[in-house]
């Protein structure tokens, strides 16, 4: 593959009019007759060929206004069908005939087959796995959509838009006709058939319309599917109590289907979900999985918006629907939980999974310029920093002239393929400011590193506070320009009041906001009676890394007195990295790690605290992961180090708080039936913690097994067992509890993901050979998605001491499987592959194992363009 760029953009010299599909579905051959209507885009070379992408399709008719072209006047090539001679100014049909083979399609992209029922994945460019068609996010066309198939296994047709009718044919066959009428890209296209349970709601719009809406599961799921559609319902209302935007067909479809690639896809008026993200009850699904439910659920949705009905031009503004719409299904799952307690959620993953791409090879802006595979540009830098550029929007703007600027993108562009420029005017005509220096954010990449200083004079009564940004050099990019960075702050007094100015000078502050815009800049507030703390970055307003050498006292004044609980959990966490480095670093050379009195005190008075929500006291006793550590570092990481250190220091706080941990795992139990709701989870999750760190003292092992044998649901139940084979492995509770656990749920996918899961982040060198051996298992299917990401997937992303251990023996692991995967799903292997995108940070032994492994990779001949581009970029 090339590389496409971004400057070499350009329309289409054909304009499509219409898209008429009929589908003969057959397992292993399928045929496909495509309608295309186009005509000649004004202005362009009227002797252009008309150019369509095609991908392993096999062409068996092709005509020109019904009638077949001759072969001198087409070309077909692998990737191209080239037809020339065609009419200057009036419309024309063209029919495309091909034969495709669903059986056989195990990269899951285009029209394949999952457990017996037909599915598509045209996102981004599978549709030209189904006929040639020019396929890119510019060409908006209404579909019309027949299926025919088999109507005893196939009983259900599915296809995007409304249902036109439908009836039987001959030799047990019927079909189905679907009509959108909604110009869409093909990526957006979705058909399904085969023979589904299905839950039925329906939901009234603002004005009155009612629309069907139907999940559709395997039978005997459709218990499992409730919450979903409650999710569903929620997040209609919410779209359009929050930003006025209503649906707009009569029917609104989901299909949860066992083998996909990711969380799900928003193809209009018929989303296609993993059913990971579907399914749940009590029995089987955690908090975590029902909040994940209701958060993809609501971002699909979200899309019909913000992705359908305003498109991209090209998929480099991919983040124009991604970072928007992951923006609105936070403010969404804000809204109906606790605001401070997701608030702290979303960093945490932000900082987990974005911070590192944006600081390795991998790195890349949110609105990238190159590319050679675009699935490849699906990222956490698009997706979560995309929406953490989105919610500055708001910061700089206010949240009602953001509400403009989105009224004025949803009026002026309903209907467009547009560009991030396009959405970036819309903000700055609704409020009169000029965002260009804002718009660096979308342009440069690498995460601004702020350096803090403050000073108070007590003569004049000021405080200042300095600041300098840095953005160190990322690939392509080595020098970056001063950033927009709006910073929200509060001046924290001694009696706990917030103090305010009564002047500013230095630079621009807007209510609670102060705006760095300077590469350094110096704020000085003057009327400031005593010496306040300042608290910065609340609400974690940028996406940045702050320096700011912050006593313990100050940091344990924001502790005990901000009014924003997320500026608390901050922090807390600036209080326990220096506490785990300065421990890791002890290990590394032998020494012995200090007593933490301090650190382990305020934890304790924060999980004693009962007017703090119990989901927040959890959060904080999580402590700064092992991954969280190693990032502080940046560099000769050792994680087995980091590993043993933060271990000790857990232990300690075990023992100290002992009574504590006693009274809230004895006091938290829910009472009556369960429900998912945000505040009895938090109080599952505050109890779990305290089971987690009884498992350090005597009888941990019995406590905890005793606890996964009295659980009456899914949270508890992998709690217990996740501290039982993390904390015991070899013992025989562990090998009980694993076996009872595969005993009762081996026929729930989904609940075996997780004992998959929970074996390959047993922390140490074994769980290599224990990965091994769960590969032979009969369970693990390794032409599933899901499964592979449980096993292998957690293995390499979540162990840090399992995969990275010292000889190297994790790494060439991975490069075995990713040679192994590549030739069946190559998405799926390059996926797995960024698992080693910050090894370089490791110390040298260690790295220069991983780049002997990725070596390996490099050196086969045949890789998919998806694993070759990550390789070659983690490589340089
Ligand atoms: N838009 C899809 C992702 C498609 C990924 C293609 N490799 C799901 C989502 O973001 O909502
Ligand atoms: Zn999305």
């Amino acid at each position: 593959g090339q590389i496409i760029h971004l400057a070499d953009y350009r329309p289409t010299d054909f304009v499509l009019e219409r898209v008429d599909l009929t589908f003969e579905l057959d397992p292993t051959a399928t045929k496909i007759e495509a309608r295309l209507i186009f005509h000649r885009r004004e202005g362009t070379d009227p002797t252009a060929p008309l150019i369509l992408d095609g991908d392993e399709l096999s062409l068996s008719g092709l005509l020109i206004d019904q009638n077949e072209i001759p072969a001198e006047r087409y070309d077909v090539t692998a990737e191209k069908l080239v037809i020339r001679d065609l009419p200057e100014s009036t419309p024309f049909e063209v029919t495309v005939i091909t034969i495709i083979n669903p059986e056989a399609n195990t990269q899951l992209m285009g029209l394949y087959r999952t457990n017996g029922v037909y599915c598509t994945q045209c996102e981004a460019e599978g549709f030209r796995r189904i006929t040639y068609f020019p396929d890119r996010p510019d060409v908006l066309a209404p579909y019309t959509i027949t299926i025919i198939a088999d109507k005893a296994a196939n009983p259900l047709l599915l296809s995007n838009g409304n249902f036109l009718g439908g009836g039987n044919y001959d030799e047990g066959r019927h079909f189905a006709a679907w009509f959108d009428p909604h110009p869409k890209p093909s990526y957006l296209f979705a058909l399904v058939a085969g023979d589904l349970g299905v839950v039925e709601d329906t939901f009234e719009t603002m004005s009155g319309n009612e629309v069907a809406l139907k999940i559709y599961v395997e039978h005997g799921k459709e218990p499992r599917a409730a919450y979903a559609m409650d999710a569903l319902k929620r997040s209609m209302k919410w779209d359009e109590e929050r930003f006025g935007r209503e649906y707009d067909l009569n029917i609104f479809q989901i299909v949860a289907v066992s083998d996909f690639n990711m969380g799900a896809m928003e193809n209009k008026g018929l989303n296609v979900f993993n059913d990971k993200y579907v399914l749940a009850d009590p029995e089987t699904a955690t908090d975590q999985d029902y909040a994940n439910i209701e958060a993809i659920i609501a971002h699909e949705y979200f899309h019909n918006w913000t992705g359908n009905r305003i498109t991209c031009r090209d998929w480099f503004q991919l983040c124009l629907k991604e970072g928007l719409t992951v923006f609105r299904d936070h403010e969404f799952s804000a809204d109906q939980r606790s605001r401070a307690v997701k608030r702290i959620a979303e960093v945490r993953h932000l900082k987990a999974e974005q911070f590192p791409e944006d600081a390795g090879p991998l790195a890349h802006p949110v609105r990238p310029t190159a590319y050679r595979e675009i699935n490849n540009f699906y990222t956490t830098t698009v997706y979560e920093k995309g929406s953490e550029v989105t919610r500055m929007i708001q910061t700089v703007l206010g949240r009602d002239t953001f509400k403009k600027g989105m009224d004025v993108y949803f009026e002026r562009h309903d209907g467009d393929a547009a560009t991030v420029e396009d959405f970036v005017k819309c903000f700055e005509d609704a409020s009169g400011k000029d965002l260009k220096q804002f718009s660096l954010w979308y342009h440069q990449a690498g995460t601004p590193l702020v350096s803090v200083s403050t000073a108070y004079d007590s003569a004049s009564q000021t405080f200042s506070v300095s600041l300098e940004q840095t953005v160190q050099a990322t690939p392509g990019q080595p020098n970056k320009e001063p950033m927009h960075i709006p910073l929200g702050f509060a001046l924290l007094l001694d009696n706990g009041s917030l103090a305010s100015a009564s002047s500013v000078k230095g630079g621009d502050v807007t209510g609670e906001v102060l705006h760095l815009t300077e590469r350094a800049q110096t704020f000085t507030f003057g009327g400031i009676g005593s010496r306040p703390v300042l608290s910065l970055n609340r609400g974690f307003s940028a996406p940045i890394n702050l320096h700011f050498e912050q006593s313990s006292t100050d940091l344990l004044h924001i502790v005990r007195h901000e009014p924003d609980l997320f500026a608390r959990w901050q922090a807390l966490t600036d209080l326990a990295l220096p506490v785990l480095m300065k421990a890791t670093r002890d290990v590394r050379d032998g020494r012995q790690p200090e007593p933490q009195a301090e650190l382990i005190a305020t934890l304790l008075e924060v999980a004693a605290d009962d007017t703090l929500e119990p989901a927040f006291r959890a959060q904080v006793l999580a402590l700064p992961s092992e991954a969280d550590i190693a990032r502080e570092f940046g560099s000769n990481n050792d994680p087995d180090a980091i590993h043993a250190a933060r271990q000790g220091i857990l232990a300690d706080i075990a023992k100290a708080g002992q009574a504590t941990f006693e009274t809230l795992f004895t006091s938290l139990v829910n009472e009556g039936d369960f429900t998912p709701d945000a505040a009895s989870a938090g109080r599952r999750a505050l109890r779990n913690a305290a089971l987690s760190y009884l498992s350090y003292l005597d009888g941990g092992a019995t406590r905890a097994a005793e606890a996964f044998a009295s659980t009456n649901n899914m949270t508890d139940t992998i709690q217990a067992l996740t501290v039982l084979a993390h904390r015991f492995p070899g013992q025989s509770e562990t090998a009980n509890a694993l076996g009872a656990f595969l005993k009762r749920f081996q026929d729930n996918a989904l609940v075996l993901d997780k004992w998959f899961a929970i074996q390959a982040t047993i922390p140490g060198a074994s769980t290599l050979a224990r990965v091994k051996a769960l590969m032979e298992d009969p369970h693990f299917v390794a032409s599933n998605p899901n499964r592979v990401r449980s096993l292998i997937g957690s293995f390499t992303f979540s162990n840090p001491t399992g995969f990275s251990r010292a000889d190297g023996e994790g790494y060439r692991f991975l490069a075995q499987q990713i040679l192994a995967i590549d030739p069946k799903n190559p998405q799926l292997a390059a996926r797995l592959l960024t698992s080693m995108r910050s090894w370089r940070s490791l110390e040298p032994s260690r790295a220069a194992h991983a780049e002997a492994a990725l070596s390996e990779i490099d050196k086969a001949l045949s890789l998919s363009t998806d694993v070759r581009d990550i390789v070659e970029r983690i490589l340089k």
